[in-house]
Parts: C-alpha cells; structure tokens; sequence
C-alpha cells in the first residue's frame, strides 16, 4: 500500500478518535509496549523434537497441509519468517519436548539447563524472552493421569519433570532479564465416569505442592485447566474449580484457554473476578469451533471482548497475552500470522475505547447512549491506526503479508517433505 495513503488515512483517524479524547499517539505506544507469547507449536502441529511418536494428552492437530517444520533450524527459521510479519516485540513460548537434545534420549525425568542452551542464545540473538512449558503428553508414561497417578512412580517421574522444568525457566528468566512464565497443563482425566473425583484431585494438589516448594526470582508459574480432552471426555482433575482454587490459596498465576470452557460462557467476564485474587493472569487465545478445537483465532467477538475487558480493567500489565492454537490444514506460517495479527487488532480497538465517554454514560444510567456509542466505536477508523502501527515497525500492511507467506512457501516450506 502507497505510505502516502497510509499517511493521509492516520490523519483523520487520528483527529477522529481526538474528538473523543483519545490520543492515537499514545496509543500506539502503549500497543507497542505490549508483547505476545507465541507458541512455537503451531510450526510444527505440536510434535517436538524428542521423539516422532503420535500427539496424546486428549489434544489433536487436524490436517496434513505440506511444509512443516522437521526439525530445530526449521521451526526456528519458520518462526522468524512468522515474526517478520507481526509488528512488535515478542515472545517465545516453547514446550519442553522442544529442547536440543542433540538425537540422544533424553527422558522427560532427566532433562535440564543444557537442553536449552541454544534457545537461550537463539532467544538473545533475536530479542525473543522465552516462556515455558512441562509437558505430561505425548509419552509412555502419559497415560490417562500424570501428576495425579496414584501409582506413586509414575507421579514422582511427572514431579520430578515439572521440577526440573521450573529450573529451567528460572535460568531462562535469569539471562533474560524478565521473567520466564511456566505454563502447567496436565491432561489428567477419564473417558468414563469415575467415583473417586477427589482422590485424583487431592493426588494433584499434593504433586503441585511438591513441584512449587522451591521459591525462585526469575520465573513465574501459572496453572492451566480444561473442561475435558478427547478421550476423556467424563472427568478432568485439574478443572476450572480445582485451579481458580489452587491459584488463589498459592498465589499463582491462573490460565484462561479460550478453548477450554463451555461454548456460551464469557472467558472476558472472568478477568475482573480473578485479578481481584490471584497475581496475573496467563492467557491462551484460541479458537473453539464448538469445542476446543485450537482453530486459528481470528478477530471475533470473543477476542475483541477479552482485549476489551483487559482494558477495561487497565490490567494491562497483569495479564500476559499468549497464543494456542494448531491448525494443521492451512500453511502453518500464515496461521501464526493472522492469530498474531488478529490478536493485536483486537487489542488496538480495545485500546482505541471512547472509555471515559462510556463510563460516564453508564454511571448515569443512560443505557441507550452506551450501547449507540458502543456501535459507533466498532466503525471508527481503526483500521488506520493498525496500518500505521504496521507501517512503523517495518512489517507489511494489509493484505501484503499474504504474498509473502505465499513466497516463503515457494521457496522454503513447499521443499519439505
Ligand atoms: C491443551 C492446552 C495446552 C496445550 C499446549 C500444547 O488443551 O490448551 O495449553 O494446547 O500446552
Ligand atoms: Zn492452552
């Protein structure tokens, strides 16, 4: 798109959203300031580099679209060519089956500091902080209960891994210099009904009690639940009730997946509840298609209200914004591209708010007024604002990146097989 245009639409949109006391210039900065935590699965539908076996855990990437990473160099190159094409800085999250462990095995009890040396330095060279990940699926051990398996050597080998992991991302928040966020998400649960909910739930307290006694500086934890998995379908142990809990009792930072909570309930309307008690807020925006599907998120109403309601409740610093998604049926690059992107939109018109206005009208009861104002908003020129913020940090604008996902396939993913 001509700069001059660009230029030219940012004046008005500017002089638009001042008319309602919104600075588009601090805007700007404020969405420049705020990085995403992307997942390093979606280049690679979630397989890792510890072995080649199936993806269990009750999570499924569908699709056999050409092109995906196959090993470390690949998913790092397709991970630069997906940031190249997202404006701002940001974050890396990976999983623990993606360490460097140089064809060797490495069991999930045994891994350590040195299987991640090279993201540590891949992350320097490239100014992404790290965030991290144990992870209970896709291994013998697996099984249907990880951390909450009564048969007590199971459960040490799962707190034995999930300790070392928080070791790791402790060095990773040390070099970093900001902290590294250790996301836990276990797929523990049943097919079928099961009379002894609670056994399993108090085995889980206990092994994450085990896990969180040691106390570090540079990372952070946060706990992840679900409503069911594929193939377990009855009983999830670490649900909603069991992490909110565990969360408020421990001070640790809950995680709200926008896949994993029934279809019609608001994930939004949670964060004002939570951040009266837990720290911080970890999020993974997704999107369900019916169930937890991890679709690519795109800007829907539920992304918009959930970047809403973290303004609204000006959280923006306790609430991280991370992607979870795998779609394995469209070029995986791109798929990074339009979350990424999608996310951030929505972020900006959360941001762009005539907020004081809104509020004003809510406190004196006039509801008509904010609801038309409301409407009005959605068609305010933000989209201006967005190409400005593209065309400021040297990524394509509009529709251009699609091109250039099209090329990197030409010349680099359509080469795999
Ligand atoms: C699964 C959880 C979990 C995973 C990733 C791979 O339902 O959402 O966050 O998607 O850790
Ligand atoms: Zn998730």
């Amino acid at each position: 798109m001509k700069q001059e245009l660009i230029e030219k639409a940012y004046e008005v949109a500017r002089e638009r959203y001042a008319a309602y006391g919104i600075d588009t210039e601090a805007v700007l900065d404020l969405l420049q300031r705020v990085p995403l935590s992307l997942h390093c699965w979606q280049a690679d539908d979630v397989t890792g580099f510890e072995s080649a076996g199936e993806l269990t855990g009750g999570i499924q990437a569908t699709g056999n679209y050409p092109g995906k990473a196959r090993n470390i160099d690949e998913l790092r190159q397709d991970i630069l060519k997906a940031a190249s094409l997202i404006p701002g800085k940001h974050r890396l999250n990976i999983h623990e089956i993606y360490g460097e462990f140089g064809g060797k095995k490495v069991d999930r009890d045994e891994v350590g500091v040195e299987h991640f040396e090279g993201w540590m330095q891949w992350s320097k060279e490239h100014g992404m902080p790290l965030d991290f990940n144990t992870t209970s699926f896709s291994h013998p051990k697996s099984g249907d209960l990880s951390l909450s398996n009564p048969d007590k050597e199971i459960r040490d080998f799962w707190i034995e891994h999930s300790k070392r992991c928080r070791a790791i991302a402790e060095e990773m928040g040390r070099r970093q210099g900001t902290p590294c966020i250790m996301n836990l998400w276990v797929h523990d649960g049943s097919k079928d009904i099961t009379v002894n909910r609670k056994l399993y739930r108090e085995l889980l307290k206990d092994s994450l009690d085990q896990i969180f006694a040691e106390k570090y500086d540079n990372m952070r934890d946060c706990i992840e639940s679900k409503v069911f998995g594929i193939g377990l379908e009855s009983y999830t142990v670490g649900s909603n009730d069991f992490y909110i809990g565990y969360g408020v009792q421990n001070n640790k930072i809950v995680t709200l997946d926008t896949g994993h909570f029934h279809p019609t309930e608001s994930v939004a309307d949670k964060l004002s509840s939570l951040l009266l008690y837990v720290p911080e807020v970890m999020l993974h925006v997704s999107r369900p298609v019916r169930w937890d599907s991890d679709h690519v998120t795109i800007m829907n109403d539920e992304t918009l209200d959930l970047m809403h309601e973290i303004v609204r409740c000006d959280a923006l610093d306790r609430v991280h914004i991370g992607l979870d998604y795998f779609d394995a049926s469209i070029n995986r690059i791109g798929a990074y591209v339009v979350g990424s992107r999608a996310t951030q939109k929505s972020l900006l018109q959360a941001l762009l708010e005539p907020l004081a206005q809104l509020r004003k009208y809510e406190a004196a009861g006039q509801g008509f007024e904010r609801l038309a104002l409301l409407e009005e908003a959605k068609t305010l020129p933000w989209n201006a604002v967005w190409d400005m913020f593209c065309l400021r940090n040297g990524v394509p604008v509009g529709d251009e990146f699609i091109a250039e996902v099209e090329q990197y396939e030409r010349d680099v993913t359509s080469k795999r097989n």
